[in-house]
């Protein structure tokens, strides 16, 4: 081969090498575009790209295209999928310490939830799942859970008999409905709205900003504003793809991560107090308050199974906070 083709061929297999240099990350979500979750993943992608001056990108797959949140977990911590922005619903699963952010009543409220997660706590929580083979990028938002149903209002414990309830993948949750009086069945969210709209299920729990954006007023007749608990979401990353990344790119995608827990938590907000007069509007009949400490009372066999494993150290912590 002459010295000029041997040249011409390394220049082209150089600018391939450099092209291919880019870094695609794939990141997967149960809810659509429009959601929290993608407004926050819209805007990590915009801080990787800057940051990283085009070599790091982001691509999105929403809508439960990967699967539900738990088969999305999985896929992250065996590395088939790059990351995931989740619920922390079905994290018990992988690390049963996190079960502790699913006690119903524990958050006072936004600030404090936030602050708890933000905290010693927080990262306390983040070590340990990134002992589970992730790395967990950062905490963001789902938001405080209320009821929705198709039967009737529900203000005490007692309009939950019998109703059958979806809940998310998590022993905590299922336990605090069974203890209400509710028949809950764990379902995927990617199934839920069929679900709904069949009667497979009467009812759900929810944050606003998800009621809102999943269309859930045109197959539930009645939201009650419980708040029963907050529900957290996370960033997971694949450990082998952090490992595989330089302390420069890390150092991006964590300030991504940031960037976009600040949008989420945003739009969460912005739902929450203005988000009920939406669903109103689309015909849902609203109850504003429940008999709070009737329900209190009767979830009490969820701390009880949470604290007969794990103590009440870690509750004491976060309502001292
Ligand atoms: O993360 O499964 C659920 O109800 C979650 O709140 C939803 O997927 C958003």
């Amino acid at each position: 081969m002459s010295l000029r083709l041997l040249l011409a061929t390394a220049a082209v297999a150089g600018f391939a090498a450099s092209a291919s240099a880019q870094t695609v990350i794939e990141v997967g979500y149960a809810t659509t575009t429009d959601s929290h979750y993608g407004m926050g993943m819209t805007r990590f992608g915009e801080v990787l790209e800057d940051l990283s001056g085009g070599e790091m990108t982001l691509v999105q797959h929403p809508a439960a295209a990967l699967g539900g949140e738990r088969e999305m977990i999985e896929a992250v911590q065996i590395g088939t999928l790059d990351m995931v922005i989740t619920s922390s619903g079905p994290l018990p699963n992988f690390v049963p310490e996190t079960q502790v952010l699913d006690l119903p009543f524990l958050f006072r409220d936004y600030d404090h939830a936030r602050g708890v997660l933000d905290g010693e706590i927080g990262q306390e929580l983040l070590a340990k799942i990134d002992e589970a083979g992730f790395k967990a990028l950062a905490w963001t938002e789902n938001g405080f859970r209320h009821i929705t149903n198709s039967r009737q209002p529900v203000k005490t414990p007692a309009d939950l008999a019998g109703l059958k309830i979806r809940t998310m993948e998590n022993p905590i949750h299922l336990k605090a409905f069974e203890a209400l009086g509710a028949a809950p069945t764990p379902m995927s969210f990617a199934e839920l709205f069929t679900a709904l709209q069949q009667g497979v299920v009467d009812a759900q729990e929810n944050p606003i900003v998800v009621i809102s954006v999943s269309n859930f007023a045109e197959v539930q007749d009645y939201l009650t504003l419980s708040g029963h608990l907050y529900s957290p979401a996370i960033i997971l990353m694949s450990d082998a793809l952090w490992s595989g990344l330089s302390e420069e790119e890390q150092g991006w995608i964590m300030e991504a991560a940031a960037a976009s827990v600040e949008v989420t938590r945003g739009r969460v907000s912005e739902l929450e107090e203005n988000g009920v007069q939406g669903l109103i509007d689309k015909g849902m009949e609203v109850v504003t308050e429940i008999d709070r400490p009737a329900f209190e009372a009767a979830v009490q066999p969820a701390y009880t199974a949470y604290t007969d494993q794990y103590g009440d150290e870690l509750i004491e912590r976060i309502r001292a906070q």
